[in-house]
């Protein structure tokens, strides 16, 4: 039986390893197993270019613009031109085609093709191709790809200097995702009221070596978010970090109006999911974010092991044609940070790793 840590939520992750048989009856597992495999052949499969192919929006160019500001399971959240909120739903013309926050999108204020009278009238028909597109590693074919916001022009990966803790490797894999997206990256320390001065997060030290932009905020107290602000500008950002770093509330520090739920933290010290859907926030005076729900880990399955050269600059160029021939533990590679060799070594495996749901995967 599995067991999991206290504190470890049962993620998306775990979906990949199967479920827990040996609690249930024999039959009703062979049941499963069944079902399982009539799943398995019928179930629509997407190559990773595939999935994130937009049908041409050249036909419907007479139609207004919007900026999809959140997803429902039913509806999307439209911001149009003028500002102003309009609730519509996807028309079939968008079939197999996956929006996320962000996404410009033309839409119908008349439904153009027959929709339930009970939801919203007007209907997204057009995505217009991304500017950019911040997207993680899936969990299987069927999804290879989980698309996390379109059109930024910044990551910010937000990181609590206490509460919850920070997962090794979050901040590399964060920098795979800002270099495949093409999106700078800024690191944003959230809770520095909650400890002293000289309290940091070591695992920073390597990032600020790169130059990698860090900024150490306190919603609390405002310390940084006047800063933050004016590095902002203008341009959108999107927030992503785990769950209870204090995303929202950073988000509502920047606009009060937003008023955005926030949450505590469990007695393990993890967050509790607060935020559900990501969602688009345009700010006062210039500039939107784009806050998003906690996660647990950044899958990067399917990336490039390309980016890693850039991840990873503190290692010699033929370290990374093999990172597996080498052994963190050799103390004539003299390594600063052991870690990070470590750390090279999981992502540069996960990049390449086969669907663990497809038949015969080795
Ligand atoms: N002391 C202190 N607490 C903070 C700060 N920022 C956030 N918190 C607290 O941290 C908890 C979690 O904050 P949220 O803003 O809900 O965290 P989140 O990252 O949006 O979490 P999810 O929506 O679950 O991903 C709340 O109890 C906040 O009050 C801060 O700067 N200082
Ligand atoms: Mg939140």
């Amino acid at each position: 039986m599995k067991k999991y840590r206290l504190g470890q939520s049962r993620g998306a992750e775990d979906l990949d390893r199967g479920t827990d048989a040996s609690r249930e009856g024999r039959s009703q597992s062979k049941r499963r197993q069944r079902r399982a495999e009539r799943l398995e052949t019928d179930i629509e499969r997407h190559d990773s270019e595939t999935m994130l192919r937009l049908p041409d929006a050249g036909p419907w160019a007479h139609l207004p613009e919007a900026t999809l500001v959140q997803r429902h399971s039913q509806w999307v959240d439209l911001e149009r031109e003028d500002r102003s909120l309009l609730v519509a739903t996807l028309s079939g013309k968008l079939k197999g085609v996956k929006l996320c926050c962000g996404d410009r999108v033309r839409y119908s204020p008349q439904p153009v093709e027959a929709v339930d009278p009970k939801l919203p009238q007007a209907q997204v028909v057009a995505v217009l191709p991304r500017r950019s597109l911040l997207k993680r590693g899936g969990i299987d074919d069927r999804e290879p790809w989980q698309l996390m916001a379109a059109n930024a022009d910044e990551l910010w990966i937000c990181a609590a200097v206490v509460d919850p803790p920070l997962r090794p490797g979050l901040l590399e894999r964060a920098q795979v995702l800002a270099l495949d997206a093409g999106l700078p990256l800024r690191v944003i320390v959230t809770k520095r009221d909650r400890v002293s001065k000289q309290d940091t997060l070591p695992e920073l030290d390597p990032l600020r070596a790169q130059g990698v932009a860090i900024h150490e905020t306190s919603a609390l107290n405002g310390e940084g978010v006047a800063a933050l602000k004016a590095a902002l500008g203008g341009r959108i950002a999107v927030l992503i970090g785990h769950s209870g770093v204090g995303k929202s509330t950073l988000v509502n520090a920047f606009h009060p109006e937003a008023d955005l739920r926030t949450g505590g933290l469990t007695k393990f010290g993890t967050g509790r999911q607060t935020t559900t859907a990501a969602r688009w926030l345009p700010l006062e005076g210039g500039g939107t974010l784009m806050d998003t729900p906690g996660i647990r880990t950044l899958s990067v399955r399917g990336f490039d092991r390309g980016l890693l050269a850039s991840v990873f600059p503190e290692f010699p160029g033929e370290w990374l044609e093999d990172p597996m021939a080498l052994d963190p533990e050799d103390e004539d590679l003299d390594l600063e940070f052991p870690e990070r060799l470590q750390s090279l070594q999981r992502l540069w495996q996960e990049m390449e790793e086969r669907n663990p749901n497809q038949r015969g995967a080795k």
